[in-house]
């Protein structure tokens, strides 16, 4: 095993030069940029980038090594390659924290980074890279990115628009975070479903905690013809529920709460069983911490959520954390929701979508 750094003025440069010397099998076992110490003579310096790689002695090596200032070779004898190789490894992983150590090779580095650049979680990106590379050992540079992108549409789960049952009333009730978009994604789905296709559909709030809430879903109806009903509790949705019988689509309008709010699911849940059937969608907004989606998830989970709704894509800046949830928790995604207009900003989620939101 041969370990060298290389140092040069960005990672493309860098990167180049590993492979120049190393070639395409080496391993990336660190990278880290190196800020200047001083100002020197009122110019800058620019921040300087190193990469740490490794090569097996049986890999190619391109061009003899040439002992560039700032770049530094060390061999190890093969006695003692193993403990000395495992302590490098170790410290330069608690330095750095870096997932090439996780096996990736160099021409993966650039695709990796995109994807951590852009919210996705580094294991996560590691096992997505390293399973492209187990189908495809001879893959290079060209074809990574695509490969990537393949096996990231097939491992995440969309589920796509409500399915209607076909016979009765289909129930789709809307939970998560206060002013993530609920109240008004539901009004673009109803007028999907009511407007565009001529469908038979009902609003109903269970949303009395805020004071205004049901206007504001009241006078959606009103503008679509549709019928709206304020449910007070359990007793309420069940007859309002069979009241609706005719009805292709019922939509159920929750109150948000924090994830703070321990109690908050044990009612709904008590709610949505006294009518049975109902089809949970978790709503998140893509402006939100990753962190606050699992909160939320393990919150609202007593109720069985069946489905996450992303809102406000146009305002998210990275959507990997979008990839991470759907894909650990295996929960499909329904929709998106990209602006406040209704009943435009709505689109049924495509793989193909967040792929590009995540590579572009
Ligand atoms: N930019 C943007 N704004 C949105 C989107 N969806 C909803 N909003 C806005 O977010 C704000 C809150 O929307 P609501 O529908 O009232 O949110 P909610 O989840 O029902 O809120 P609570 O009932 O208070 O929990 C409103 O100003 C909406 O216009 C979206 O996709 N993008
Ligand atoms: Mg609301």
């Amino acid at each position: 095993m041969r370990i060298k750094k290389f140092t040069a003025s960005n990672y493309s440069i860098a990167l180049r030069k590993v492979k120049e010397e190393l070639g395409e099998d080496a391993l990336i076992l660190s990278t880290r940029s190196i800020k200047p110490p001083t100002l020197m003579a009122g110019r800058k310096e620019a921040t300087r980038v190193e990469i740490t790689a490794a090569v097996e002695y049986a890999a190619p090596v391109v061009a003899p090594p040439t002992q560039v200032s700032g770049e530094h070779e060390f061999t190890l004898s093969p006695e003692k390659e193993d403990v000395q190789l495992k302590s490098l490894i170790f410290n330069l992983l608690s330095q750095t924290d870096q997932a090439q150590s996780l096996g990736l090779q160099s021409h993966q580095f650039d695709t990796y980074s995109r994807l951590v650049e852009n919210g996705l979680d580094e294991k996560l990106a590691a096992k997505i890279l390293q399973k492209v590379l187990e189908q495809n050992p001879q893959q290079t540079a060209g074809y990574d990115k695509e490969s990537v992108m393949n096996l990231m549409k097939k491992v995440l789960p969309c589920k796509g628009e409500i399915d209607l049952n076909g016979y009765g009333p289909k129930m789709v009730a809307f939970v998560g975070p206060t002013g993530v978009g609920k109240t008004t994604t539901i009004a673009k789905i109803a007028a999907e479903y009511a407007l565009r296709r001529g469908k038979k559909v009902a609003l109903v709030s269970l949303d009395t905690y805020r004071l205004g809430a049901i206007d504001q879903l009241r006078i959606y109806g009103e503008i679509m013809e549709v019928s709206f009903e304020v449910a007070g509790g359990k007793e309420d949705l069940r007859r309002i529920v069979a009241s609706h019988s005719d009805k292709d689509l019922i939509l159920i309008d929750t109150t948000g709460r924090s994830h703070q709010d321990k109690d908050y699911s044990g009612q709904l849940k008590k709610i949505f069983d006294a009518v049975g059937g109902v089809e949970i969608h978790l709503v998140l907004s893509v402006t939100a911490q990753e962190k606050l989606f699992t909160a939320t998830y393990h919150q609202f989970s007593p109720i069985g959520v069946d489905r996450v709704l992303f809102t406000k894509l146009d305002e998210g800046l990275s959507f990997g954390s979008l990839f991470n949830f759907s894909v650990r928790n295996r929960l499909p995604i329904s929709y998106f929701t990209s602006g406040q207009r209704v009943p435009e900003d709505l689109e049924v989620a495509r793989p193909d979508r967040v792929i590009s939101l995540i590579f572009n």
